[in-house]
């Protein structure tokens, strides 16, 4: 069975969001990240750098949470994709990662990059529900994660952005969000 590595409130949410929404099994690894298990040697076998997520699936190990999702829907999800769509998931996974996540969690940018941020991704969903359109994708785990955490980890008032706050509403009702990331803080 695949088994994913996280710690207690850790980016491994949100690949178990994504696995629950592929109805995928797997197994939770739970690590004790306060007592440095993820910097002992069984785990940086795993993934060297010693951070969560990873995944072992079969003898196949991957980790940083934007490959393994990435690898999850290529190998499991339906239905198979195009160049194109590939690349404009992939788009959307390394803005969540790489833009939206430095941009927002960041004290130091936060001030300039939210603001800017979630104007362009508020009239992305007065337009569309969904960041591909009007299906769920891989792509709203990436990027619906992201916003999610903001309310519940940031003192910022999202109300500008009702569009945001509605599509935050939106993946936080869906069962795989609630069993994998819940309201908690
Ligand atoms: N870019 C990585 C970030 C991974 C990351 O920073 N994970 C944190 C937990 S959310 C971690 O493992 N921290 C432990 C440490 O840095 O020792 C990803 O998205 O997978």
């Amino acid at each position: 069975m695949l088994k994913l590595y996280g710690g207690a409130r850790s980016r491994a949410s949100i690949i178990q969001w994504y696995l629950e929404e592929l109805g995928l099994p797997y197994e939770f690894v739970l690590l004790d990240m306060q007592q440095g298990e993820n910097l002992q040697p069984a785990y940086l076998a795993i993934n060297p750098v010693g951070k969560v997520p990873a995944i072992v699936d079969g003898d196949f190990k991957l980790w940083e949470s934007g490959a393994i999702l990435m690898y999850l829907r290529d190998k499991y999800g339906q239905p198979p994709l195009t160049v194109e769509q590939r690349a404009e998931i992939s788009q959307w996974v390394l803005f969540a990662n790489a833009t939206l996540g430095p941009g927002v969690f960041s004290e130091a940018t936060r001030e300039t990059q939210l603001p800017r941020l979630m104007t362009v991704m508020n009239h992305l969903f007065e337009r569309q529900p969904y960041v591909l359109g009007t299906e769920f994708s891989v792509a709203d785990v990436a990027v619906g994660s992201l916003l999610a955490y903001i309310p519940l980890m940031l003192p910022v008032d999202l109300s500008p952005y009702p569009a945001v706050t509605e599509y935050i509403r939106r993946m936080s009702d869906r069962p795989a969000f609630q069993k994998a990331i819940g309201g908690r803080k």
